[in-house]
C-alpha cells in the first residue's frame, strides 16, 4: 500500500498526518509536477492523493483517510462519541464546502497560467470567501488544543494542513492573515501546530509551498 502526493499538498499532508500519527508504514510518495501522462489511469480526475491498494486506486483524500482508519491498525483517529463523531465529519465538510472553494478561487487560473500575476480583486474576493468559511469553524471549536474530543483526529489532519497553507499564501500576497481575528481558531491553530506529528508534516510542506508561493505576484 502507498500513497501518490506531492510536495506541499494540503490534501496529501492529511493522510501524512494521519499515517504518522498511527504509525505505519505507508510511504507516500511525490509525483513529479506536471503529473505523469498515464497519472489519469489512477485516478481520472487528475487530482492527488491517490492511494495505491493491492493494484487498485483510491482518490479522495478523506475517503482514503476514512479507508485507513477502517483498516483497524494504530490508534484511531476517530472519536468514540457518535455526537463528537458527527462534529468530525461536520467540521471536515464544512471546511470542504465553505472554506476550500476560496482557495480554488485563486489556485485554478493560475495552475493553468503559472506566473500570471493575481488580480487583486480576485485576491481579496478569495480571502473573504476563505474567512466567511472560517467563521463557520470559528463557531463550533470549543477552545480546546485539538478541533474535537481533546485529541488528535481526522479533523486536524484534515485543518491544519490548509490552514496552514493560508498563513503562508495571504501575507505573501500583501494580505493580513485571514483568522488571526478569530481567536478560538488562532489559539487552535498555534496550540495543534504542537503536536509532534501535525508540526512534523507542516515542516515537509513548508519549503515547496514557500518555492511555490515565491513566483506569486498581486498585480
Ligand atoms: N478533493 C480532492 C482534492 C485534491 C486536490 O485538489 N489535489 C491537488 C493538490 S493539493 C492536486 O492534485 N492538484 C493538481 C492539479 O490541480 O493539477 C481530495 O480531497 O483529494
Amino acid at each position: 500500500m502507498k500513497i501518490h502526493s506531492v510536495g506541499g499538498s494540503r490534501y496529501g499532508s492529511r493522510c501524512a498526518i494521519q499515517i504518522g500519527a498511527k504509525g505505519i508504514n505507508v510511504p507516500i510518495e511525490h509525483l513529479p509536477v506536471p503529473f505523469p501522462e498515464d497519472f489519469r489511469r489512477k485516478n481520472p480526475v487528475g487530482l492527488v492523493p491517490v492511494l495505491e491498494v493491492d493494484g487498485k486506486f483510491l482518490p479522495e483524500s478523506q475517503v482514503i483517510c476514512e479507508f485507513i482508519e477502517d483498516l483497524g491498525d494504530g490508534p484511531s483517529l476517530r472519536p468514540r462519541d457518535p455526537f463528537l463523531l458527527a462534529e468530525m465529519r461536520l467540521l471536515i465538510r464544512q471546511y470542504e464546502l465553505y472554506c476550500d472553494p476560496a482557495l480554488m478561487l485563486l489556485y485554478a487560473p493560475w495552475r493553468d497560467q503559472p506566473g500570471v500575476p493575481f488580480a487583486k480583486a480576485l485576491v481579496e474576493e478569495s480571502r473573504t470567501q476563505f474567512r466567511q468559511g472560517l467563521s463557520l469553524l470559528e463557531q463550533r471549536l470549543d477552545g480546546g488544543k485539538y478541533a474535537v474530543g481533546g485529541t488528535l483526529s481526522l479533523a486536524d489532519c484534515a485543518l491544519m494542513p490548509p490552514l496552514f497553507q493560508s498563513t503562508l499564501l495571504f501575507p505573501t500576497l500583501g494580505l493580513d492573515l485571514p483568522f488571526a481575528d478569530m481567536p478560538l481558531l488562532d489559539r487552535y491553530f498555534q496550540a495543534t501546530a504542537t503536536d509532534p506529528h501535525v508540526s512534523l508534516v507542516l515542516g515537509q510542506m513548508e519549503p515547496p509551498l514557500r518555492e511555490m508561493f515565491a513566483n506569486l505576484r498581486c498585480a
